[in-house]
């Protein structure tokens, strides 16, 4: 039996990076709803994530996504960051908004829209350089919607010139981190649709590329447990997008879809290496926040991974493995069952005070009167996706 107490130390090691864009307005093709106190501007965004990081103690990072979050001075942006007690995390990419990209970007059969392509990730990495950041995140929309519309093997010897471009530009710890998605914009074929296509790419680019592993990017019942396990083995798990989905890339809050997910998630995380302050894979959201107000969702998003988290910890592994030795299926089951079900929010909540933060952060957030401030202050708030 393992107590809360014996692994709560193990929590300190805890970090999740929030999107710059769950802070923006968002919503479907059918309509984007208007949330008061929205932010008018990328600072904005950054008070809010370093408002998220003051009420949980979870989330010293900030992803950017390029050109949303395009400033004139980024050493400026780094500093007004560090002075919020937040950093700036991973430069997300984007070659999904232009005219120019209707066909592709990496994988277009033109070359001058593949060199429009590349100088824009080259771009991001002079970002990189100056905020300091570890990640470049390179998720694309390439893919044809009709059979015959390109070629699909010449699409991937694009695909592989233009990374090999990028990647020889990083420096130092940089990292390319290269997310998959089996279908959307694009609905017949997608040019990375999982992680046997990232994988592969990121072998032939070197060490410091990894696979990024989006939570709502499989098709339904695919065990995503198992992608964790083997692409740890495989020492090529760079980052997380978490989310939630019941149906398509639905980008809703980690945790609410299927908690019991989440936590066999973070269970081969923790197995597998990729927990704890000697790991270097990265928990990232990518989330968006329809309906709900955004601060105390991208809250309530880090409190359920660390709740998946604290319930991981106490898997009893050596009770675990001599059942398995045993050959003892039922008994394993209930084992790691047993933790599933501990419900460790009171423990967590005395956990939190230990270390000065409030038991309850979204109760504490809503009590504070941020959100009244920047309702009252911010007029005219941007959706998520402005430059
Ligand atoms: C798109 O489906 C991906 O999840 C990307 O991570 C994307 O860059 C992100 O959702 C922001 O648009
Ligand atoms: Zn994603
Ligand atoms: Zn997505």
């Amino acid at each position: 039996m393992v107590e809360f107490a014996d692994t709560a130390p193990r929590l300190a090691a805890l970090a999740i990076e929030v999107p710059s864009w769950a802070y923006g307005n968002s919503g479907t093709r059918f309509k984007v709803f208007g949330t008061p106190g929205t932010p008018r501007t990328v600072e904005e965004k950054i008070a809010d994530a370093a408002t998220v990081h003051r009420f949980t103690g979870l989330a010293p990072t900030v992803a950017l996504h390029i050109p949303w979050d395009t400033v004139d001075d980024y050493g400026e942006l780094r500093a007004y960051a560090e002075d919020l007690g937040i950093a700036i995390g991973t430069v997300n990419s984007n070659t999904f908004q232009d005219d120019a990209y209707k066909l592709g970007s990496l994988t277009h059969a033109d070359p001058k829209v593949r060199r429009q392509a590349v100088d824009h990730h080259l771009a991001c990495i002079d970002v990189m350089n100056v905020t300091g950041s570890r990640d470049l995140k390179i998720w694309l929309a390439d893919g044809t919607n009709y059979p015959g519309q390109d070629d699909i093997r010449a699409r991937q010897d694009r695909l592989a010139e233009g990374l090999a471009e990028i990647y020889a530009q990083l420096s130092g710890e940089q990292r390319l981190v290269l997310e998959y998605k089996f279908f959307e914009p694009a609905f017949y074929h997608t040019d990375v649709p999982d992680w046997g296509t990232s994988y592969a790419h990121c072998l032939a680019l070197g060490e410091r590329a990894k696979v990024c592993l989006d939570t709502g990017h499989h098709a339904p019942g695919t065990n995503i447990e198992f992608i964790v396990a083997q692409l740890l083995r495989l020492g090529k798990l760079g980052s997380f997008d978490f989310n939630s989905r019941f149906y398509a890339d639905d980008d809703l809050i980690v945790g609410a879809a299927d908690p019991y997910q989440l936590f066999r998630i973070m269970v081969e995380v923790i197995r597998g290496g990729g927990y704890g302050p000697d790991s270097d894979v990265a928990l990232m959201l990518d989330q968006c926040h329809n309906i709900e107000q955004k601060i105390p969702g991208q809250i309530r998003s880090v409190l359920n991974v660390q709740e998946m988290t604290a319930r991981a910890l106490l898997l009893d592994t050596e009770a675990l493995d001599a059942a398995r030795t045993a050959g003892d299926v039922l008994l394993a089951h209930e084992i790691f069952n047993d933790a599933f079900y501990t419900d460790v929010r009171k423990d967590l909540a005395e956990w939190r005070e230990s270390r000065g933060l409030p038991g309850d952060p979204v109760r504490a957030y809503l009590a504070d009167g941020y959100q009244q401030q920047i309702e009252s202050d911010r007029v005219g708030g941007h959706q998520a996706g402005w430059n």
